[in-house]
């Protein structure tokens, strides 16, 4: 029962709002009439001005009523004087290119300009071939006793080589035999042994020095000499035995030397290659 009143109740209040709501739309659609009438009110726009109606010439049709048979043409008036100048016209177009001229005469030679900067330095040259001069003032020699060589009358042929690269010291004939002229220096160093030893240095065939060694029994003795000599090309020095077989004591073998050496102190260098 009382849900069939709900749904009667709910019936008849759909209706009730549906009414309403017809009302209200009604309203609304007469206020915007109303509005629409208020601001679209057109204004008719007034037409332009009237175009003027041509007011007929009364003068012409006067004219047209006096008008006689035409008369001859006058005579051709003098000529009139000649009018001024009239204003320069406006620039004309570029002309086109004309042909090339002939070649002229060579110009007068300038002045020399300003020096320029200084340049990189250059690479580095190859290395020279060595000189000779260098060379050829060099004189050195330093010989020993590979092996005893018992030797009278004769200079010591000495046949172990340190030094002899200018073959000035001739180890055929024993002698050393001067080149370049100059101051040398010369010494020696013997091992004695068995004998007494007696030793000269000679310059060209004359003993000029002597060094003299005592030989004492089961000893191992030394001699020694050293000289400073002016040479000239040519000279001749070497060590000799001086006297018989008595004194011939130089010895040497593996590991007790006997040796002469020799070098050039001060060469004498001629004017000429001074001046170079
Ligand atoms: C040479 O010297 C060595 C020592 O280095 C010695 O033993 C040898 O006996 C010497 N030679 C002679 C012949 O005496
Ligand atoms: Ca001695």
């Amino acid at each position: 029962m009382t849900l069939l009143w709900k749904i009667l109740l709910g019936i008849f209040l759909i209706e009730l709002l549906s009414q309403s709501q017809a009302l209200l739309e009604e309203n609304i659609e007469q206020t915007a009439l109303d509005e629409g009438t208020e601001g679209g009110e057109d204004v008719e726009e007034p037409e332009g001005p009237e175009t003027d109606v041509s007011q007929p010439d009364h003068r012409q049709p006067c004219a047209m009523w006096m008008g006689g048979v035409p008369g001859t043409p006058g005579h051709s008036g003098k000529p009139g004087r000649d009018g001024r100048d009239g204003r320069d016209g406006p620039r004309g177009e570029k002309g086109d290119k004309g042909e090339a001229g002939e070649k002229g005469d060579p110009g007068q030679k300038g002045d020399i300009g300003p020096a320029g900067p200084r340049g990189f330095p250059g690479n580095p040259g190859l290395k020279g071939t060595r000189g000779e001069s260098a060379l050829s003032y060099h004189s050195a020699f330093s010989v020993g006793l590979s092996e005893l060589v018992p030797t009278t009358n004769v200079p010591i042929r000495f046949n172990k080589f340190f030094y002899n690269d200018q073959h000035h010291y001739d180890d055929v004939s024993g002698k050393f035999r001067c080149v370049l002229p100059g101051v040398y220096f010369f010494t020696y160093h013997l091992t004695v042994y068995t004998k007494d030893a007696k030793v000269s240095l000679y310059v060209n065939d004359k003993a000029i020095m002597f060094t003299f060694d005592q030989y004492q029994e089961t000893n191992v003795d030394q001699a020694s000499g050293s000289v400073i000599l002016h040479l000239e090309a040519g000279d001749e020095v070497w060590l000799q035995i001086y006297g018989d077989e008595a004194f011939g004591g130089v010895y040497a073998d593996n590991t007790n030397d006997s040796t002469f050496s020799g070098f050039l102190l001060y060469p004498e260098i001629p004017a000429s290659a001074q001046r170079r």
